[in-house]
């Protein structure tokens, strides 16, 4: 086959996918549930066993939609307000994610986001989140440092079965009073299915312990890919990352933050991997202004210019860009600021650059 017909396959197989992308984007502000990606494939046969045990093989992604090269994770999830309750409606299934121009991983995803779509709510508020299980396994919502009803914790046991793959559930609780970064995650062979994407940020919005100019929510991530396929990361057996990414990209593909001298920007920190990272600011210091959601006491705010980020852990941390240039935040394990050990333009992975103009 010539080049010519071949790349005429190519687009419209593109064309095919996109638009059904497009509807399943998690956009519910107008009432529309999630389409179903799956609508009108069958579902692949079960890749994990049900006991949520280890489960080292690679994602099967033969039935999965591709997000667009351009698609971002955390993107806000739209809410509808039903008799004073703040409804949310979330989908697993299975995605081709591109984390690099040239990389895809196949990811476990809510919403088709690699983070999943990020929860905003106001301290005290009722909501109730609507769960499709898209997934070839049972999968739960664990609901990351909230103080919650037992039932509604996402752990599973005996009387709490896990959402079976077709399954739906809904979680029902009163969201904390106090505002904070917090943020949610499968809780049902989490060492698997958190780790390749089933993670997003929710956030109790409220004013921040300091004036700030902007936020952005940065969710940590780790991926093991050979031969175009991805593995869950873990220590054991060998299976360590080799791609690393700030809100479900590597550099370079992730996000540039563009801001100006005299700017503070608030940092939500969110150890949504399974691997520590220190978290490194050029051109100045952060200064830690919560952990774990909870604010920290003006006289008892430190400075630091890296923040040691452990698996569930949370740091807001406000950083003032003090002199233009092109700042770099970055994990200050070298191995993780390369992708699968090679450097583009001096960095890799776990980096985001910060763009202050004068
Ligand atoms: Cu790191």
């Amino acid at each position: 086959m010539s080049p010519a017909p071949l790349f005429a396959v190519v687009v419209a197989g593109l064309i095919a996918v996109v638009p059904t992308f497009a509807q399943t984007m998690g956009h519910s502000r107008h009432g529309a549930r999630p389409a179903d990606p799956h609508a009108g494939h069958a579902m692949p046969a079960a890749a994990a066993p049900a006991h949520g045990g280890h489960d080292m093989s690679p994602v099967d992604v033969t039935n999965a939609p591709r997000a667009p090269v351009s698609a971002r994770g955390g993107q806000e999830l739209e809410s509808q307000l039903v008799d004073g309750v703040r409804h949310f409606d979330l989908f697993t299934g299975l995605v081709r994610w591109t984390i690099l121009p040239d990389i895809e991983v196949g990811a476990y995803a809510y919403n088709l986001q690699v983070p999943g779509p990020t929860i905003r709510v106001k301290p005290g508020e009722r909501v109730r989140i609507n769960v499709a299980n898209r997934l070839p396994e049972p999968t739960t919502i664990h609901w990351h440092g909230l103080d919650v009803p037992y039932e509604q914790d996402g752990v599973h046991d005996a009387k709490l079965p896990p959402i079976a793959p077709g399954g739906t559930h809904a979680y029902a609780f009163i969201v904390p009073a106090t505002p904070g970064t917090f943020f949610y995650h499968t809780h049902f062979a989490a060492d698997r299915q958190q780790a390749l994407g089933l993670y997003g940020a929710f956030v109790i919005e409220g004013p921040p312990p300091v004036p700030v100019t902007s936020e952005h929510v940065i969710m940590l991530g780790e991926w093991r890919v050979a031969d175009g396929k991805t593995y869950p990361t873990m220590a054991m057996d060998g299976f360590l990352p080799n791609y690393f990414t700030l809100n479900g990209k590597s550099f370079p593909a992730t996000e540039t933050i563009k801001a100006k001298v005299g700017d503070r920007l608030l940092f939500r920190l969110i150890g949504s991997g399974q691997f520590i990272h220190p978290i490194h600011i050029h051109g100045g210091a952060f200064e830690v202004v919560a952990t774990d959601g909870h604010a920290v006491p003006a006289g008892a705010r430190i400075k630091k210019d890296t923040v040691l980020v452990g698996p569930g852990e949370r740091y807001d941390v406000v950083w003032t860009a003090s002199r233009p240039g092109k700042w770099m935040l970055h994990c200050h394990i070298n191995h993780h600021v390369t992708n699968d050990g090679a450097e583009v333009d001096g960095a890799g992975g776990m980096t985001i650059i910060i763009d202050v103009s004068g």
